[in-house]
């Protein structure tokens, strides 16, 4: 059994997919890792460090006291922020990365996963529907590094045969932890907003349509594409992955149908200009042959989903 390290584990993603990791891998075959404290059962559901992934040493620690050989890296700083840090952003997000490839080039490890985003395209991308290889001229400095990683990525697995897989995320909603810092993180607070105060002010103006997808599936893709033979894994940049598009306005009208009260206003900030950059839909046909990629939830299932969990964990 393979023995895991999840980086970022306190993260959106992390906090899920380590529980999805340690049902798959056996609890004590997967160590959980953030720079900060986690979610309760990440902590207490089997081995958790502290770890910032720019500690090369602390890194190589961990890798060698657990006899890791899988690393998910899924600590970086998300878009909105990292316009405010942009160094920080660089630093955080490229050199994780290249600690952990150079991890893998030594065969100390022997598979890695990083997640890339829909932020790899800008403004001169299709939007419509955009193929998975399409002008990728980012214009925020998450999707440099994005792009940048992706070059990396392939580039270690053409010269060095390191084993690195990689999904571009759309939006990520989910009930269990709040995302940080990002330009989608609107579709999970309205979720918040509208069960606790009946109302959402919203960053992004009521047409502005971009690509999401509920964590059930994102959680999916991401093992699916772990565990499938390394010769189906055809692109080592990263894949584009997608399961639906929604606007603001359409989102909030579908969250009427469970909450009839609710009221959406629109005061647009900088985080627009991020948004309108991005394409709207996303062509994930080539996960789909690779290796057999089939989103499961659409709009309405996902808002029944998370209302569901919500106004669960509301009652208890
Ligand atoms: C963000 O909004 O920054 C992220 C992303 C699309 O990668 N959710």
């Amino acid at each position: 059994m393979s023995k895991v390290l999840v980086i970022g584990a306190s993260g959106q993603i992390g906090t899920e997919l380590v529980e999805k990791l340690r049902e798959f891998h056996g609890a004590n075959n997967v160590v959980a890792a953030d720079i900060k404290t986690a979610a309760y059962e990440v902590v207490n559901g089997g081995p958790f460090e502290q770890l910032d992934v720019l500690d090369t040493q602390k890194l190589y620690s961990i890798i060698h006291k657990y006899h890791i050989d899988e690393v998910y890296l899924l600590a970086a700083m998300l878009s909105a922020k990292s316009e405010e840090k942009l160094l920080s952003a660089w630093r955080l997000n490229m050199d994780g990365l290249m600690n952990i490839l150079e991890i893998a080039r030594g065969k100390y490890i022997s598979k890695v996963f990083w997640p890339s985003s829909i932020a790899v395209f800008g403004p001169t991308t299709p939007k419509e529907n955009t193929p998975q290889h399409a002008v990728t001229e980012p214009n925020t400095i998450y999707g440099i590094s994005k792009l940048a990683g992706e070059r990396w990525c392939e580039y270690y697995h053409q010269k060095f045969g390191v084993d690195v897989r990689s999904l571009r995320y759309p939006g990520l909603i989910g009930y269990r932890s709040e995302p940080g810092g990002g330009t989608t993180d609107y579709a999970v607070q309205i979720f918040h907003d509208a069960i606790h105060k009946g109302e959402f002010e919203c960053f992004l103006e009521p047409d502005t349509v971009l690509p999401m997808m509920y964590m059930p599936d994102a959680l999916r893709a991401t093992l699916d594409i772990m565990h499938a033979p390394a010769e189906k894994i055809k692109l080592r940049s990263s894949y584009n992955l997608s399961a639906f598009s929604f606007s603001p306005a359409q989102l909030a009208r579908e969250i009427k149908q469970h909450v009839p009260e609710f009221k959406i206003t629109y005061n647009p900030d900088h985080r627009q200009k991020i948004a309108e950059s991005w394409p709207s839909s996303i062509d994930s046909s080539v996960a789909s042959q690779d290796w057999g990629w089939q989103p499961q939830y659409d709009l309405k299932a996902m808002t029944g989903d998370m209302f569901a969990h919500l106004k669960v964990g509301q009652e208890g």
